[in-house]
């Protein structure tokens, strides 16, 4: 996701955290405004781009080796390269931020790193080896060319809320934890956490990658990438396709980022 996206999951994620989670992560960010898990929830993507991140880059994806839109799948043998993919990364941090051993400086990237992780593992083409996650795609959408990738971290989101500040973020994340709480997503919440489990690192970010994998054959390209390519302009026909599994996969990234967090703080802090 762009930073609306990964702003309104932390966002999501604050209000789901206990009390006693909410200190510990402000006291490892040293942030104690009420946007502390919104302000460093794109930091890995600064960091990426910098000379001395650039380690970092493949952890932001894991590139499923599937065929959509026939046949979709993520096998983290398969798939997790040698130099590292989401999964392997959310392994790494899970352990990493629980590890007093470690400098508080380490303790804190780790954090950053999950946060934004979290998040991108719902991104259904974070989840996906087809061009690059579709980076290679070519589409028009509003009148620009541009990639598909681009639009589903950024241009859709953004078209959908007007805007891309930690304010137009926050207003997001209320609406959606007002549809989680009593709304659209009430009865699917408990789904989006079934099973996950603090000692199995790699089931369950796969089953997550998994489950984003899954919209790329049934959502994001059901007719295959030629037929949105040839499309005159996304909008409107694709993207009122699109944008509820966007809100709803920006929904759950908040919703599981909290309970990975809480379950981090009560079994390893
Ligand atoms: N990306 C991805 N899968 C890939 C390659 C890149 O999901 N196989 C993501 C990482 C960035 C975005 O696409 O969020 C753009 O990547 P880059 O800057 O490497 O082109
Ligand atoms: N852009 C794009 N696709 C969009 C909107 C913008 O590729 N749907 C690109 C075009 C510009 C950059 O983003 O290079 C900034 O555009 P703007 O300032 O119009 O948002
Ligand atoms: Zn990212």
């Amino acid at each position: 996701w762009g930073v609306l996206g990964h702003a309104t999951v932390a966002y999501v994620a604050q209000n789901y955290l206990s009390a006693a989670t909410a200190s510990w992560a402000q006291g490892v960010l040293a942030d104690t405004s009420t946007s502390y898990l919104a302000n460093i929830a794109s930091w890995a993507d600064t960091y990426r781009s910098t000379t001395a991140g650039a380690w970092s880059a493949p952890l932001h994806f894991i590139d499923a080796e599937d065929n959509p839109p026939t046949s979709c799948s993520v096998n983290y043998a398969r798939d997790c390269g040698a130099t590292g993919c989401s999964v392997s990364a959310m392994a790494n941090y899970t352990q990493r931020v629980g590890d007093g051993r470690l400098s508080a400086a380490n303790i804190a990237e780790a954090l950053r790193f999950l946060v934004h992780f979290v998040g991108d593992i719902t991104q259904p083409l974070h989840d996906e080896a087809f061009e690059a996650g579709a980076n290679g795609v070519a589409v028009t959408f509003m009148g620009f060319s541009d990639n598909l990738h681009s639009d589903w971290d950024t241009y859709m989101p953004e078209e959908l809320i007007g805007g891309s500040s930690l304010a137009d973020a926050k207003s997001w994340a209320t609406t959606l934890i007002s549809e989680i709480n009593s709304g659209t997503y009430e009865s699917a919440k408990a789904s989006w956490i079934a099973g996950d489990d603090i000692g199995n690192v790699v089931t369950t970010a796969t089953r997550w990658a998994s489950d984003a994998n899954a919209l790329v054959c049934s959502v994001v390209m059901p007719k295959g990438a030629a037929a949105l390519t040839a499309e005159k302009d996304l909008y409107p026909t694709y993207y009122d396709d699109v944008i509820g599994t966007i809100e709803l996969q920006i929904a759950k990234g908040g919703y599981r980022l909290a309970n990975w967090l809480n379950m981090i703080f009560e079994t390893e802090v």
